[in-house]
């Protein structure tokens, strides 16, 4: 009887921390469950672009931005209204392409930017039943995904280049802004989100995009993502309806954003971040809607590839497929979707329902996991096959149960221990040229040679530390030196972490009978005296702002601008100007520390921002980016301590917010009674202490 660990997984709620504050009567792990076991989607970017096809006066490379990247002027654009006829159009055929390449969910633009419906919308004209078609496409397409067992989502862009309540307007067209109202045309978007979740059935994931623009905020967002998951409440709702996405990195910064997944473009993550739900969506060429000139495919191998790639790190692949004016797939996308099908028929169970890799990486290919009855079941995507006939699974020490081919069950392969690794002798030849998938039951849980987590965010300290040594392994020791030294068995061993009152550095490493069993893990912690803080007399609450225009690509030398506002502001806030774009602020005065201690600032802006304590660049945050968060950590003294915060905006989203923490505060915004300035400072420019 083997004794055998039966592995459960403590699924950590794979989401952002502030991202739900409410249940709806689902909670979080029953609504993600299904999407985190599909693992596979089909992205369909479909709609008036398809008729240019890319092309524009002579120039070729257009896309689904095709409006805009043209400059075509609505009157223009409209005319595709009277185009749009796909007559080829079959859901049955796109969702058994899907079904094939087996894929779980498909997400279609029901209104990409260009403001176009797919559907019968009572809220427009702009939509398909104006058009020659007269069909209510997302009906059809709704209806074969029930017929044939996919989830049925929804694509829809915030951002809409055609209602003439949105803004801005494009910087290129003459359109005037006269009258337009914004808050109209957030209540003309919830009445079409009401039609799209009330009129087609159960839907699973509502894919917002086009969230950049400065109109946009968080409280837009909050209040989007509340409002369609009241009208469905288990639907899914990704991380664009907020503004908290960072760029095409795609996952959401903290600060109390919502979105239930994060969504990197045309880009897979270096690795997986535990307990966050992401997805990758990416072109099978370089458009996302059809282009008749793109011949630049991705091949199936490398699609196949990336699918295993994705997976190995906990997230989940969504594959476009831009359909041509006439309602097909190109001919390159249906070759795509059946090569990867007869992949997926065979090694399915590898891709679905799997959870992230226990290896850092692997030379040969990647790694996917499940729960077996045995204790558990790695499956081995091998892209490079050994020509030894050797796969060396590096630094494990379960025991194999069993190993085989995926797609030959019934045969074992040999597999044993080899000091820190697992061998398995393989074929000479590779079964599988695109991604041979080996599966290998282990006993128990699998125990990689993972060093110990040192895990302190702050690597300063004043007086003594407390700094934690732990490791989620079974049947190891952890035995550490402070001078950075090798730990051996006979060094000094901890369960839990080490208490420091000098400079030290730190070095752990996993023991099992006497043996290391993992590889060293060290961390510097550095002893530093307090910055003092100033005297001032007459302080008064808040801080002194200067407000400037102007377009920069990084924070400029406000000290040589002109301003253009200034004034006393009671929190750092950029509310004070007369423009969403190509503007900045200075903030500046003091913060008072209220106790010793160190203490980590964050800045989470976008575009670019910096925090100075004194002369201290405490935060560096600068440059072109979407909402990005960036930290540092200073020592303080209790008293009033010079503070800075410069920020600019140049295009797209704006915001700044700057939070602190320390042992004692959890991460949180400045209060406003921390901030101060000088009764009688002198003229703005850097306040001498
Ligand atoms: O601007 C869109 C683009 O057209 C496409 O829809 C992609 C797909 O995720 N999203 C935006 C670019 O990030």
């Amino acid at each position: 009887m083997k004794n055998i660990l039966i592995l459960i997984f403590f699924v950590l709620s794979c989401q952002n921390p502030a991202v739900e504050n409410k249940s709806y009567g689902i909670d979080h792990e029953s609504r993600m469950s299904w999407w985190r076991e599909a693992r596979f989607g089909l992205f369909i970017h479909w709609g008036l672009y398809a008729i240019p096809a890319g092309e524009w006066n002579g120039k070729t490379t257009h896309g689904e931005w095709i409006r805009t990247t043209a400059e075509i002027p609505i009157d223009v654009y409209d005319r595709f209204i009277g185009q749009f006829n796909p007559v080829k159009f079959d859901a049955d055929k796109w969702v058994q392409m899907a079904k094939h390449a087996g894929m779980r969910y498909i997400v279609i633009t029901s209104k990409h930017h260009d403001g176009f419906s797919l559907f019968d919308s009572k809220h427009s004209d702009f939509d398909v039943m104006s058009t020659p078609f007269k069909r209510d496409i997302m009906d059809e397409l709704a209806t074969a995904c029930r017929k044939y067992g996919l989830k049925m989502c929804w694509y829809y862009s915030i951002m809409d280049w055609h209602h003439p309540d949105y803004l801005p307007r494009r910087n290129w067209e003459s359109r005037s802004e006269d009258g337009a109202d914004y808050d109209r045309y957030v209540a003309y978007m919830k009445n079409q989100l009401k039609e799209l979740i009330d009129n087609y059935g159960d839907i699973g994931v509502l894919w917002f995009d086009g969230e950049w623009e400065g109109t946009w905020d968080h409280d837009y967002g909050k209040d989007l993502y509340d409002y369609v998951r009241t009208l469905q409440p288990d639907i899914i709702v990704n991380n664009r309806v907020d503004i908290g996405r960072s760029g095409m990195g795609g996952m959401t910064s903290s600060g109390g954003y919502v979105g239930d997944f994060g969504t990197p473009e045309q880009e897979i993550p270096a690795t997986g971040i535990p307990g966050v739900d992401w997805e990758t969506c990416m072109t099978m060429n370089t458009h996302w809607g059809y282009n008749k000139n793109d011949d630049n495919w991705k091949s199936s191998k490398d699609l196949i590839q990336k699918l295993a790639d994705i997976s190995s790190k906990g997230g989940n692949f969504l594959l476009n497929v831009g359909p041509t004016s006439e309602g097909l797939f190109p001919q390159e996308s249906v070759e795509r979707l059946g090569q990867i099908g007869d992949w997926m028929k065979v090694n399915g169970e590898s891709i679905y329902g799997t959870s992230a890799s226990p290896f850092k990486s692997l030379s040969w290919g990647r790694c996917t996991q499940k729960v077996a009855s045995g204790g558990s079941r790695l499956f081995l995507h091998v892209f490079s096959w050994p020509e030894s006939g050797r796969l060396v699974l590096p630094g494990i020490y379960n025991k194999v149960d069993r190993a085989f081919l995926l797609a030959d069950k019934r045969k074992d392969l040999e597999a044993f221990n080899d000091k820190d690794n697992i061998v398995i002798t393989v074929p000479k030849t590779q079964p599988d040229p695109f991604n041979t998938v080996i599966a290998v039951d282990l006993i128990g849980k699998p125990d990689v040679n993972d060093p110990p987590v040192i895990d302190e965010r702050q690597k300063i300290f004043i007086d003594k530390m407390s700094v934690s040594i732990t490791t989620e392994r079974e049947n190891v020791n952890i035995h550490y030196t402070l001078d950075g030294t090798n730990p051996s068995s006979k060094s000094p061993s901890t369960s839990g972490g080490v208490s420091i009152t000098e400079t030290s550095l730190v070095t752990a490493q996993n023991f099992r009978d006497g043996s290391p069993v993992s590889g060293t893990i060290q961390e510097l912690f550095t002893k530093v005296d307090p910055d003092q803080g100033v005297e001032i007399a007459q302080a008064k609450r808040g801080l002194r702002y200067q407000y400037f225009e102007g377009s920069w690509d990084r924070l400029p030398d406000f000290e040589r601008l002109e301003e253009s506002g200034s004034g006393i502001t009671p929190s750092i806030d950029i509310s004070k100007r007369s423009q969403d774009n190509h503007f900045g602020f200075v903030f500046e005065g003091f913060i008072l520390i209220q106790e010793k201690g160190v203490y980590t600032f964050y800045t989470d802006s976008d575009d670019g921002s910096q925090l100075f304590i004194g002369d201290n660049l405490v935060v560096d945050n600068d440059g072109l980016h979407s909402m990005t968060e960036v930290s540092g950590s200073v020592a303080l003294a209790a008293g009033y301590h010079p503070m800075r915060v410069t920020y600019f905006e140049k295009n797209g989203g704006n915001q700044l917010n700057v939070y602190f923490e320390s042992v004692k505060i959890q991460k949180r915004l400045i209060p406003d009674n921390l901030l101060f300035h000088k009764k009688y400072g002198p003229p703005l420019g850097w306040l001498d202490n």
